[in-house]
């Protein structure tokens, strides 16, 4: 049944079938969240990485309809140009399949995806959250209820400081989402390694976290875990400029009207056009640093699960 709607990529079918390592990447990260051509040359890396870390990489996305597990260097570069690329998140999946469309996964539809082909591991830049004045707006990203649901593990810097971070751990904290730090007592806030806010475990090592995972899988607990990977200290952004960027951006947006969807790809643009760049170098190196723990804890977690 599957078959009709997923086309997995060759190698990491090959891979699969023999219970190897593979790493599922998203698309939004690459159509609406970094400019061209920067994100290709990103998304390239971030492969690259993967494999030298022992693991198949597995880009997903959306062509024509047809959900994709593992993108050839053509459509990689297709979804970089982002020419006619929705942002496809759980609820937009029946309609962009019906329609035939091109759709960049998020985190939450990358991770239905993964788990459809038989993925476990999934390596991002920042997980979607509750908004900051979502008391008036409502806007809670569907990643988290994603998480609550779905057996994906998540590797990202932690969350960007446009959410309302401590809403965001309030909100998993209730959907039995356990967020943890990479050698790390604090969740990492994506450009800065410290948000103020307190991660649940601290791990130590790819092996621990397999562990685990194993144990909530085996205990039939569903859902994903976060796991917080701060940003390498070289990369990291002055806290208070950043956060000067962020809220002029989100000044913008609200005096612009900016809602729903729009949101944060207009937030991740802003604060890339006022750091003047500055933001985007961070945002590709935390990406890899993530790429590289990722890889590990699939290999870790293949040898055990
Ligand atoms: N946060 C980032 N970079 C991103 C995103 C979030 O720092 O690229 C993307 C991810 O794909 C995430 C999505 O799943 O935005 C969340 O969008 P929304 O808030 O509309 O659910
Ligand atoms: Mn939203």
């Amino acid at each position: 049944m599957l078959k009709q709607y997923l086309d997995i990529h060759p190698e990491v079918k090959k891979a699969l079938e023999e219970k190897k390592a593979v790493v599922a990447l998203e698309s939004t990260i690459i159509s609406h969240g970094m400019p061209y051509p920067q994100n290709i040359q990103t998304a390239k890396n971030v492969e690259k990485i993967v494999r030298e870390n022992g693991a198949v990489p597995a880009t997903i996305g959306i062509l024509n309809g047809r959900l994709k597990v593992g993108l050839t260097d053509e459509e990689l570069e297709y979804m970089g140009k982002g020419k006619n690329i929705l942002k496809a998140s759980r609820r937009d999946l029946p309609f962009i399949i019906s329609k035939g469309l091109n759709g960049a996964t998020t985190v939450a539809s990358t991770m239905i995806i993964a788990n459809l082909a038989g993925i476990k591991i999934f390596v991002t830049g920042g997980i979607g959250g509750v908004h900051r004045e979502a008391q008036e707006t409502f806007d809670i990203s569907a990643d988290l209820m994603e998480l609550a649901n779905t057996n994906v593990a998540v590797v990202c810097a932690g969350a960007k400081s446009i959410l309302d971070i401590g809403l965001t751990l309030e909100y998993l904290e209730t959907h039995g989402v356990p967020v943890v730090g990479f050698q790390t007592k604090e969740f990492p806030a994506f450009f800065t390694r410290k948000s103020g806010f307190s991660v649940d475990y601290y791990i130590d090592s790819e092996l621990e976290l397999a562990r685990a995972l194993k144990a909530k899988w085996d205990l039939n607990l569903k859902g994903g875990i976060v796991i917080g990977n701060p940003i390498p200290k070289e990369y990291e952004m002055d806290f208070d400029s950043i956060n000067n960027a962020i809220e002029d951006a989100l000044t913008e947006a609200k005096n612009k009207g900016i809602k729903g969807k729009e949101t944060t790809p207009f937030l991740l643009s802003k604060i890339k056009a006022i750091t003047g760049g500055k933001s985007l170098e961070s945002n590709i190196q935390l990406v890899y640093n993530n790429a590289k723990l990722g890889a590990k804890l699939a290999v870790e977690l293949s040898k055990i699960y």
